[in-house]
């Protein structure tokens, strides 16, 4: 009881010392920065960026597309939270992409990406995002920009360890951030946390042919929390290794209680070895109710399935697919390096930085090295599975990212600075300052087998004095380094939308030629497309009143409809007849509950719209296509709910309005 109590007090003090130190590193004065050549990244008028800079958005729930060098912003592409600027989760054919177990979720908080790769290398074919708040991973198609498939995952409770990827995209891994009760009954006091709450990791195969996800199965784990994660590669593809905090299993006031102690653990998962015992029929189907999402490029239209299945595997029953290994204090990131024999744990209150090699872990296993058990799962020594540590590298280590010469790149939150140093020697070679309290960093295929170098950019916590400023929130920020010599160079600010946390980066040329210009007309089989002006019409189902209209520069066919009664709801499903790159036109119709559409070449969209007065509204194209866009209009007809106006509708044809005809 008493070593207890000591025991809190010491690590009450290491918290307050944390605190301390932070505020002797509060940001300085723009005066004291010093920085490379900034002409490294500007980037020519009418030139191209040599990397695209896929960046989460945090509490924004989107992903967004930078340049690099230059950091010019590209695209923000809207994944789990609404975005009116082209009506993703307002127009009918994206809003089944958000639904969830919980109904329709239309925000998220998106911490992380993974660019697939085969080989341990870029392929350029698709980005991973995670929903950190209810728990799901999203697969955005890097030819098109947009999302194209979201899988809920069930039994998480907040899935911030994800997504991480295996060397050729085999699984996605998504591990839950807040253990929670699963099963039957979940409605158990919140104090029985050791006895009924768990920690489930999912490992999400991607089919490699179209991308699509499926949950391949679940591994229970003791009620933990995960951090972050990263796949083993080359000699030890076939591992996972993830960050681990609160082994104290605190449920209350886990900023002391968590702390506790002095180490957590790195949990070491061999993937390989779950995979035979799935195929042995080792796993456990058990109840589940999740949401599975995709995308159908054909019809332009999002299809949600309620899944209600998933298979699982108990670690403490089946040995050998899970090891702890401690790690000083809380760790955060958990990095493997590029050729896949070192992997770095960040402790967020650590003073070092642990390196661990896989060849001594496999020994360690081999000969029982173990220090004990945790809740049933074998705890490797410490040193048995360590290769060194970095010392006295920075206040607060969070995350690692490595070049293509053996070196590493740790971020500092507390000391706010990237440290470089040598991945073999552990040697400190060269320190920089971010402003302010960077969290996240990235080097372009830092974590890959073969990064592609040059850069690393920090996302930063703080912004302060580094910007004009906007009121109580200022823009968020990212800088950019040159590491290609031997010390780092600060070249660029640029701020970010959003609350950047994680970012990959890709050389241009892996994406460029495949960027999808239009959508062929021929190929839509949307069942509302009118494949051509004359298949436009507007048809009534009972309250239903269905608009099949077409949008080419510069008119919207039909442009005026009439017969429609108040208590209907309206849907107007808009097809984009143009065959020509960058050529979208946008519907918008007025008091209408919802969003815009934007229709890209060869795409049909739909607004539904529940007029609630009678009258005349008139909807027009909100992207501004071409001279005669303010042209580009049309009005709509709203009469008392009795009235028997009949359904008419015509472009430029005022004596078929007249008489009733249509068009
Ligand atoms: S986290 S600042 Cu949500 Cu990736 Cu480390
Ligand atoms: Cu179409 Cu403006």
């Amino acid at each position: 009881m008493k070593t207890r109590t000591i025991y809190r007090v010491l690590s009450l003090l290491a918290v307050f010392a944390t605190l301390v130190l932070w505020q002797a590193c509060k940001p300085q004065a723009p005066s004291d920065v010093t920085t490379g050549d900034a002409s490294k990244s500007y980037v020519a008028p009418g030139k191209y960026d040599e990397f695209y800079n896929v960046v989460s958005g945090g509490f924004n729930g989107q992903m967004s597309i930078y340049g690099l060098p230059s950091g010019r912003l590209f695209r923000i592409i809207p994944v789990f939270s609404q975005f009116p600027e082209n009506g993703w989760g307002y127009s009918e054919e994206t809003k089944p992409m958000l639904n969830t177990s919980h109904g329709f979720v239309p925000w998220d908080d998106l911490h992380h990406i993974a660019l697939s790769t085969t080989k341990g290398e870029h392929d350029g074919r698709w980005a991973f995002g995670n929903a950190n708040n209810t728990p799901r991973v999203a697969r955005v198609d890097m030819k098109t920009f947009k999302t194209v498939e979201i899988l809920e995952l069930p039994n998480s409770g907040g899935n911030h360890s994800s997504p991480f990827i295996t060397e050729n995209t085999e699984y996605v891994v998504a591990g839950t951030r807040f253990s929670v009760p699963v099963g039957e009954n979940t409605d158990v006091p919140i104090s029985s946390f050791k006895e009924n709450f768990k920690g489930y990791i999912s490992f999400i195969s991607v089919d490699p042919a179209d991308g699509k996800m499926k949950i391949a199965f679940q591994l229970k784990t003791p009620g933990v929390s995960f951090d972050l994660a990263r796949a083993g590669k080359g000699p030890s593809h076939g591992w996972f290794f993830f960050s681990t905090y609160n082994t104290e299993q605190a449920y209350t006031l886990l900023e002391v209680n968590a702390s506790q102690k002095d180490k957590d653990f790195i949990m070491a998962v061999n993937w390989k070895k779950a995979e035979e015992y799935i195929k042995a029929g080792k796993g456990t189907k058990s109840k589940a109710k999740y949401a599975h999402n995709v995308w159908d490029e054909s019809t332009h239209t999002g299809v949600s399935t309620i899944m209600d299945e998933v298979l699982q595997l108990d670690p403490s029953e089946l040995k050998d697919i899970i090891y702890f290994i401690p790690c000083p204090k809380s760790p955060h990131g958990c990095d493997t390096d590029p050729t896949g024999e070192y992997i770095v744990g960040s402790g967020k209150l650590a003073a070092l930085i642990p390196v661990f090699s896989f060849t001594k872990i496999q020994a360690a296993i081999a000969n029982k090295e173990f220090e004990g058990e945790f809740a049933g799962i074998p705890v490797i020594k410490y040193e048995a599975a360590l290769h060194g540590e970095v010392k006295k590298p920075g206040l607060g280590p969070l995350h690692t990212e490595f070049d293509e010469k053996g070196n590493a790149y740790t971020s500092f939150f507390v000391s706010s600075e990237i440290v470089k140093w040598n991945v073999k020697t552990l040697e400190v070679l060269d320190r920089v300052p971010t402003y302010y309290s960077i969290g996240h960093l990235s080097v372009p295929g830092g974590p890959t087998a073969k990064p592609h170098g040059k850069y690393v950019v920090a996302y930063n916590k703080i912004t302060k004095d580094r910007y004009l400023p906007t009121g109580p929130e200022l823009t968020q920020s990212a800088q950019l380094y040159d590491i290609s010599g031997d010390k780092m160079q600060l070249i660029l600010d640029f701020p970010t939308t959003g609350e950047p946390h994680y970012a990959e980066s890709i050389p241009a040329s892996l994406i460029m030629p495949n960027s999808t210009k239009i959508y062929k007309i021929e190929e839509n089989k949307h069942p509302y497309a009118a494949l051509g002006e004359a298949n436009t019409k507007v048809e009534r189902k009972g309250k239903e009143v269905h608009v099949y209209m077409t949008a080419i520069r510069s008119h919207l066919t039909p442009d005026n409809i009439e017969g429609v009664k108040l208590g209907d709801e309206v849907f107007f499903h808009v097809t984009n007849l143009e065959q020509d790159w960058d050529v979208p036109h946008g519907f918008a119709v007025k008091g209408a509950n919802n969003a815009e559409i934007l229709i890209m070449p060869g795409e049909t969209s739909t607004l539904k719209w529940k007029p609630l007065s009678t009258g005349v509204f008139p909807f027009y194209c909100t992207d501004f296509c071409s001279a005669l866009h303010q042209e580009m209009q049309g009005y709509i007809r709203v009469s008392p709910a009795g009235s028997n106006v009949p359904v008419k509708f015509s472009t430029g044809k005022i004596e078929d309005l007249a008489s009733g005809a249509g068009q």
